[in-house]
């Protein structure tokens, strides 16, 4: 069998793991015994599941530390970034816990006498999943606690660039008493996740990454017949800067929007929408704070900046920095690779800030997932709500200012997923919705209450215990002109 390494891309030669690359043969495997034990697992009851939820996350906080290192080794996050992924699924373990003993449907009063109406959730069967390596353990416990809740088993692919994080969630989950064959991994490339895509055994899609694969796998996933697929594509996010704002809180904003995690979030910031009034200020103090920012050892403490996750990925960024100064940006600072000491090999990208964006150009409207933040100058309120929204993503946005009407306007117009006034567009809690409008996705919110929508069916069901035969919309309204029948 074919084998693959995932390695620290801070220091390219330390090999953290090596995997086994699964056919498509092995994902046949994996389904067939996912849905064998999905039989079994949608006979225990809701809470029961939900105990066991809450086991995992207790297995989780019991070593955090260690998974934490383990997401800065494999994804280049700063420890404490790495510690916040980890948090972030300790945290939807316990939400989804409790929706294990919360409301599971509606009850509905029936207009007809002696008539019981309402709704439950039941399994799709087996859920395929297929993950990202930058939240390499968040992301998984969005998709697969509430796959679980609702009764579902799970094949999932990891991104190869984060096996060994979703091996190590795996296992804490078996270990905290989810039944192995339930939740299948697979490993590898494209070959395994086209597998899943279009498995006919496998009952729903759930999807995060780029637009282009997205799309592949919707497309792949709807040919072998209709089923639930969730997208969660990428982003364009948007920081509005009104002239009113507190200029201290903007900086701290945009420094850890654009450039925490190294630009490589969905929501990360990418434009900064700033009010020509204070633009040269905030800018300068931008520039300045982003020079600041220490690149180096993700493990180490005290480093602000990490690896972006290939170099091939660093060849991307810069060429797109390099096309939007082509363009007329201008650079103000950053735009180059940075090599920082103990770090041979890895690829890091500085902390970049390109002015006299214009909504037109390329770095304004593509995603670059790195640390790049564009600034545009628009003073009109309405008119930088319009250039929030003149992207084809849709997730996360944010306007800075102290004046309530502005910030109320500027979140009625906005067209995303996630508004933020006064914080930056990075950080959403897991009891809420998580996703975005157009091209971010197909309409599933992640994580909040609805999470479980895209893994689980809903069942309508009418019970009628009058002894006789009664028709809705006939029997409660007198007849028109005659007998209804
Ligand atoms: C992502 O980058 O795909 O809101 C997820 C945030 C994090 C999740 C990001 N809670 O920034």
């Amino acid at each position: 069998m074919a084998q693959f390494d995932s390695i620290n891309p801070a220091r390219p030669d330390e090999v953290v793991g090596s995997f086994d690359a699964s056919t498509p043969d092995d994902v046949d495997r994996a389904v067939r015994a996912a849905t064998a034990a999905q039989r079994e697992w949608a006979r225990v009851p809701v809470p029961a599941r939900a105990e066991i939820i809450a086991e995992v996350g207790a297995a989780m906080a019991s070593r955090k530390e260690h998974l934490a290192r383990l997401v800065s080794r494999e994804a280049g996050k700063v420890l404490v970034e790495a510690a916040g992924d980890v948090q972030e699924a300790i945290d939807m373990a316990s939400f989804v816990a409790g929706q294990g003993r919360s409301a599971w449907g509606d009850t509905v009063p029936s207009e007809l006498g002696r008539k019981l109406c309402w709704t439950t959730r039941h399994p799709v069967g087996v859920v395929g999943m297929i993950t990202p390596w930058n939240f390499p353990v968040a992301i998984p416990s969005w998709k697969i606690f509430p796959a679980l809740l609702a009764g579902n088993g799970v094949v999932i692919k990891p991104s190869e660039h984060a096996p060994g994080c979703c091996q190590a969630f795996v296992h804490a989950c078996v270990e905290a008493g989810v039944p192995e064959a339930l939740l299948q991994v697979v490993h590898g490339f494209a070959e395994p996740a086209a597998a899943i895509a279009s498995h006919p055994g496998v009952g729903a899609v759930s999807f995060t990454g780029s637009v282009p694969t997205g799309r592949a796998v919707a497309t792949a996933a709807m040919a072998s017949g209709p089923r639930l697929v969730s997208l969660e594509l990428g982003g364009k996010n948007a920081m509005i800067v009104r002239p009113d704002a507190d200029l201290d809180l903007v900086v701290d904003g945009a420094i850890f929007g654009a450039f925490g995690t190294a630009g490589q979030r969905c929501t990360s910031t990418s434009r900064l929408i700033v009010h020509p009034d204070v633009a040269g200020e905030v800018v300068e103090r931008i520039v300045k704070r982003a020079g600041e920012l220490r690149a180096g050892d993700p493990l180490e403490a005290g480093t602000d900046l990490g690896p972006v996750i290939t170099p091939e990925a660093g060849d991307r960024i810069q060429k797109m920095v390099d096309l939007a100064v082509a363009e007329g940006a201008t650079l103000a600072t950053g735009g180059e690779h940075l090599e920082p000491e103990g770090c041979p090999g890895g690829t890091f990208f500085a902390p970049t800030v390109l002015t006299g964006v214009r909504p037109g150009h390329r770095i304004a409207r593509e995603e670059v997932f790195g640390p790049v933040l564009c600034v545009l100058e628009v003073g009109d309120l309405d008119d930088a709500v319009d250039v929030v929204n003149g992207v084809e993503y849709g997730l996360s946005a944010a306007i800075y200012t102290r004046d309530i009407t502005a910030a109320l306007t500027a979140v009625e117009g906005i067209d995303t997923g996630i508004v933020y006034v006064n914080a930056p567009t990075i950080g959403a809690e897991i009891p809420l919705p998580f996703g975005g409008t157009k091209h971010t996705g197909n309409g599933f919110r992640e994580a909040g209450t609805r999470g479980i929508e895209q893994f689980s069916q809903v069942k309508t069901v009418y019970v009628d215990y009058s002894g006789h035969l009664q028709r809705a919309q006939i029997d409660n309204r007198p007849p028109l002109g005659g007998e209804a029948t």
